[in-house]
């Protein structure tokens, strides 16, 4: 039998989901989709879930993109299947109610560039490398990139990035907006890890809240998001975290959260 093309690993909270196609720079090909659909999947429905970290396998690559080669074979038909499975495989990942952590390290162009930008953080290591190469070779973005990246950096560095192709180092992309922080390489992972079980002690349902207020607030007019997050905040009151995340710092201790 192959190689899983996509490894789950789950330690008290924190599912780390590694594309593993070294050999192709973890080129995304339609086996690795439906493998990432199938974890993001089981991810969803796990109510101890307090965090994801997505990352590539060997030390060059996140993700060098959709796979050209099985790309190079298409016609519109298989091209929009192709694309509408990938875009359902990160909007899915997008939709997971924890926060999702890209550990960028290595190469992060097209399908990647798109993959990291469906996750609500993104980390680089030092060697890291984002762009949307895609009319290189005569294709445009078609997992996303123009709508997220638009979103992240803006629509005319987006347009930027797409009509010219260049790949963007990790300094500039933290300049840009795209990455939040860089690490060397070798502690990229062990950085991202700490900051996701730090998320994982907070309160799980305030994390979850927050995020679905800022996710659904960023779609639609302020005065619609405001009126979420009054509705979302006022139904933390209901939780007993909340309720001992605050006596905890009325009797000036750590809180223990247990999910309820
Ligand atoms: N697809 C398939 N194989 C890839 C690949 C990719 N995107 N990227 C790298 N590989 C493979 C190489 O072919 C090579 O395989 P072997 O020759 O060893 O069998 C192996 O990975 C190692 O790569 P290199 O030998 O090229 O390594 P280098 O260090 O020399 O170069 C590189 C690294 C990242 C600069 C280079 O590999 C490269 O330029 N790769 C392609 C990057 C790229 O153009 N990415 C964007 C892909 S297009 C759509 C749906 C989706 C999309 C568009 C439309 N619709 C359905 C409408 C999305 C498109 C893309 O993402």
């Amino acid at each position: 039998m192959s190689d899983p093309t996509v490894l789950v690993a789950a330690d008290a909270g924190v599912a780390t989901l590694t594309i593993n196609r070294p050999s192709a720079l973890n080129a995304l090909n339609s086996t690795v989709l439906v493998e990432l659909d199938r974890a993001v999947s089981a991810l969803a429905a796990d109510p101890s879930l307090r965090a994801v970290v997505v990352t590539g396998a060997g030390g060059k690559a996140f993700v060098a993109g959709a796979d050209i080669v099985e790309m190079s074979a298409y016609g519109p038909q298989a091209a929009r299947r192709f694309a509408s499975l990938g875009h359902r495989v990160l909007a899915a990942l997008e939709a997971l109610p924890v926060p999702v952590i890209a550990a960028v390290n290595g190469f992060c162009l097209g399908g990647g560039c798109e993959l990291a930008l469906s996750c609500d953080l993104i980390y680089a290591s030092d060697t890291a490398r984002f762009g949307q190469p895609e009319v290189n070779l005569g294709l445009m973005p078609g997992f996303g990139g123009t709508q997220r990246l638009a979103r992240r950096v803006g629509a005319a560095r987006a347009a930027e990035l797409i009509y010219t192709a260049r790949q963007v180092k990790a300094d500039e992309a933290v300049r840009i907006g795209l990455v939040l922080d860089v690490f060397p390489l070798a502690d990229l992972l062990g950085r991202v890890h700490e900051m996701a079980a730090g998320i994982a002690a907070k309160g799980p349902a305030a994390v979850r809240a927050s995020k679905l207020a800022i996710a659904r607030g960023l779609d639609a007019p302020l005065a619609v998001g405001n009126a979420l997050e009054i509705e979302t905040f006022a139904n933390l009151f209901d939780t007993a975290d909340a309720r001992e995340g605050m006596q905890a710092f009325v009797e000036k201790r750590p809180a223990h959260f247990r999910n309820a």
